[in-house]
């Protein structure tokens, strides 16, 4: 494929216990290009963000580079690093799940920005709490 023909997306995320929310966003994301590559949130950023994940960042990583809609994964690990990322890969299409809504127009300056609208009903956070609340399971011997 030609240079001018690629056009490629780039989005963030922490992609922990890998969902069809998340199946949803980068299949959209990667219909707005040829090419979807994604910043994965290190265990570290994780902890700048509030958050910890039930998977390894290797692990999540694996699981990103095996979804068809990903291209490339590289790590997130600062809040400044999303218009040099943008610059570097030459991004055509910054995009985010509309939960960020207005939090990163700044990139309006290096790509369009699409944020898009969360998949309803599902998040890592909701599938932690039904393994919290499922009863124990009884492996019989
Ligand atoms: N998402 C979605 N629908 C859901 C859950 C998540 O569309 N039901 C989207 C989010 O909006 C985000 C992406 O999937 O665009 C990844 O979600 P998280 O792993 O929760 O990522 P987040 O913690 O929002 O990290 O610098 C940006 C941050 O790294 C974003």
């Amino acid at each position: 494929m030609t240079a001018q023909a690629q056009r490629t997306v780039l989005t963030y995320g922490t992609f922990d216990l890998f969902h069809p929310g998340h199946v949803q966003l980068l299949k959209r994301a990667r219909e707005l290009g040829t090419r979807l590559v994604v910043g994965l949130s290190t265990d570290e950023f994780n902890a700048l963000k509030g958050k910890q994940s039930v998977m390894s960042f290797e692990d999540r990583k694996a699981v990103l580079e095996a979804c068809r809609y990903v291209d490339e994964v590289f790590a997130e690990d600062d809040w400044d690093q999303k218009v040099p990322d943008a610059i570097r890969l030459g991004a055509d299409v910054f995009v985010m799940g509309d939960d960020w809504a207005g939090k990163f127009d700044f990139m309006a300056e290096q790509c369009h920005v699409v944020y898009l609208a969360r998949t309803p009903d599902v998040s890592s956070t909701e599938i932690k709490q039904r393994m919290r609340a499922a009863p124990a399971v009884v492996l019989h011997a």
